[in-house]
């Protein structure tokens, strides 16, 4: 048999073990092996948090911890300033570490290079002089569209060390997306690169957006970063509106001291799918969010900055990048893993390669890449000598079972605990998830709140379900939250806190607890869509399908996928009453494509020649997921004309 063979064959053993306790070799070694820490946070939360922010060094200290007068809007150590990039950057520097790497950076083809936190520190202080160079000053927003280039930290760091606020858009998404993204926040530069490389395939990114850049009354200034390689032909550029980064930073000064913000400062906006068309700029604060990802880096990863090697395989457009590719291990002085590349190119076992290479100790990926490297086959892991690696890290989306058996055995050996964390990007940091050195961990469950976060699981009425399936709730306000979306603090106060009272924050998932007080993940409550750990909002991809103009209308629901974890469905009803034909359905998908992103395309579309609707004209989604996942129709009595569920019925077992 095989090694791979021979691992698959004890997957299927371990179907049967229930939890996990954390293995010897590692608890024996771990930060945290006992419970008093949740004990220290429950008597005085307050200065357990307080202690957190401590980690940090402050320009002016803190004299108030919270300041909840005006709840929802909750203020953290708001009398005190610090910055971000100096708490990154110059405080490990100065304390004689300007030699550790921060970043083994390993592009699309293989090179290589490696970043200290003294040479990050000096890129990040010519980058800073010429945003200011540009025109930015403190409070004025900052796109950053970019691959998963080391410019893309320097650009986020140094914003923050001249408290200009990021705005960053996946690379991903469509031209479409970055312009309103940066029309919204106001923008006045974005930055962004000339080409952007994936999967050996070179692609234009700033020719591309120009004619969307146009519209774009509040920007000044397009700094354009070559990320294409030697063999990319140079963009065109504006004159007088668009620079190339070498040429910002060659002039720029080299010293740029980090200027004080105060607690509450925003750091960064960041969009995201919520329950409507129009994507939510989430606002996070730079005391509160810093200390949230720095003490949950830490305790989370169980992490020694001194030996670790980590990697966090998300891209920085999303959160996860944010908080734990970029902000908490810099804060925490680790050193991290950046990858460029998908996660089977050049070929399937490349990030396993990749592990060895670097001698990765802490791997944190999402379930749908775990499901992905399972499908490709446990040869390509089998291959690599992983025994670097100590602890296991998951993200985005519930994990099933399987994978998490999987993930277990063929990656970690049996040897690394796994930390399932549930959180999003309002949460800013991880809220619920195991201490890898003391929690049993059950597949498929993220465990309990970790030490200074409460939750509950409540009913529609807002009464506690102290055991089985209820609505998620966080029942007190920590550092780390959103304190507003950006320009529509009514939305805010309406999205989280008008279901539970302002001091109860309504997360939008439900879950389970079982009789030992884990928490099960179930997935949203709203019509947000979980493709890859990647939100997306219903409306928002029937906004851009209805953008066609053959359609009339449409609907989207998500079947269960076993790679993306959700896949979307569309129902279209095409203008006259038309049938649908190939060439639409592929406009329709590149539609979809081109105004949001690729993974917002559609899997199958069903044509609709009516859509399930109340009387008072809603369209029933219920239904439709009912459908297309082959169960018992709900509820039926409120629909229009229940004839329609029928033809859809017929229309959807004949594949559309
Ligand atoms: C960090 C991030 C948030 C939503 C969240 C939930 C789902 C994330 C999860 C999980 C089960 C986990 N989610 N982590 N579900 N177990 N460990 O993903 O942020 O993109 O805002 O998504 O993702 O539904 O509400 P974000």
């Amino acid at each position: 048999m095989t090694e791979g063979a021979s691992l698959d064959q004890r997957v299927t053993e371990l179907a049967e073990v229930a939890s996990f306790a954390p293995p010897e070799t590692f608890r024996a070694r771990a930060r945290v092996r006992d419970a008093s820490v949740f004990e220290k946070a429950d008597r005085d939360r307050l200065a357990f948090w307080a202690e957190q922010a401590r980690d940090l060094d402050w320009d002016t200290p803190f004299s108030t911890v919270l300041n909840d007068a005006e709840a929802p809007f909750y203020r953290w150590f708001e009398d005190g300033t610090l910055n971000a990039s100096y708490n990154c950057l110059d405080r490990h520097v100065a304390a004689g570490l300007g030699d550790r790497v921060a970043y083994h950076w390993r592009g699309e083809e293989g090179e290589e290079r490696t970043i200290t936190y003294a040479e990050l520190l000096d890129s990040v202080q010519r980058f800073a002089n010429g945003l200011r160079d540009l025109g930015v000053g403190k409070g004025d927003v900052v796109g950053i569209y970019l691959p998963m280039v080391p410019e893309v930290v320097v650009a986020m760091l140094a914003c923050a060390r001249i408290g200009a606020v990021h705005n960053v858009v996946f690379g991903g998404f469509s031209v479409e997306a970055v312009r309103e993204r940066m029309a919204v926040s106001r923008a006045r530069v974005l930055v962004t690169a000339d080409h952007a490389r994936r999967k050996g395939r070179l692609s234009a990114v700033k020719s591309a957006l120009d004619p969307a850049l146009e519209q774009l009354t509040d920007l000044a200034h397009v700094v354009v970063v070559r990320a294409g390689g030697d063999a990319a032909e140079p963009c065109p550029m504006r004159d007088g509106r668009d620079v190339r980064y070498d040429d910002v930073v060659a002039a720029a000064a080299a010293t740029c001291p980090a200027e004080p913000m105060e607690a509450e400062h925003p750091l960064f906006i960041l969009y995201s799918s919520g329950s409507t068309g129009k994507p939510k700029g989430i606002v996070h604060s730079t005391g509160g969010y810093l200390t949230g990802v720095s003490y949950t880096h830490r305790l989370v990863f169980d992490l020694d900055a001194e030996r670790d090697v980590y990697w966090c395989t998300a891209d920085v457009g999303w959160i996860t990048g944010h908080s734990y590719a970029v902000y908490g291990p810099l804060a925490n002085g680790a050193t991290s893993v950046m990858f460029e590349g998908a996660a089977d190119y050049p070929h399937p076992g490349i990030w396993w390669e990749v592990v060895e290479r670097f001698g990765v100790s802490i791997l944190y990926t999402a379930p749908t890449a775990i499901r992905a490297c399972m499908r490709w086959g446990s040869e390509h892991p089998a291959r690599h000598d992983l025994s670097s690696l100590r602890l296991l890290g998951t993200v985005g989306e519930p994990i099933n079972p399987k994978a998490w058996l999987w993930y277990h055995t063929v990656i970690g050996r049996e040897r690394c605990p796994i930390v399932d964390t549930w959180w999003q990007t309002e949460t800013g940091s991880i809220m619920i998830a195991p201490l890898p050195g003391l929690t049993e961990t059950k597949p498929g469950s993220a465990t309990h709140p970790i030490p200074g976060v409460t939750a509950d699981l409540v009913d529609g009425s807002g009464q506690s379900v102290p055991e089985g399936t209820g609505l998620l709730v966080l029942t007190e306000p920590w550092p780390s939250m959103l304190r507003t979306l950006y320009g529509e603090e009514e939305r805010y106060v309406r999205s989280y806190f008008s279901e539970f009272g302002p001091r109860r924050y309504a997360v939008g998932d439900s879950a389970r607890r079982d009789a030992d007080g884990y928490y099960w993940v179930l997935g949203r409550v709203d019509d947000v869509l979980n493709v890859s750990g990647h939100r997306l909002s219903t409306g928002e991809v029937e906004s851009a399908i209805v953008a066609h103009e053959k359609v009339a209308e449409a609907a989207v629901v998500s079947e269960p996928d076993e790679v993306t974890g959700e896949a979307i469905v569309a129902f279209v009803t095409l203008r006259g009453g038309a049938e649908g034909d190939p060439e639409t359905e592929a406009q329709i998908r590149e539609h979809v494509s081109t105004r949001i992103g690729k993974l917002a395309r559609p899997s199958r579309i069903v044509w609709a020649e009516e859509l399930p609707k109340t009387r008072s004209g809603k369209i029933m989604r219920r239904l439709l997921r009912d459908a297309v996942q082959n169960r018992e129709l709900g509820d039926v009595t409120t629909l229009n004309d229940p004839s329609v569920m029928t033809a859809l019925r017929d229309r959807i077992a004949s594949g559309g």
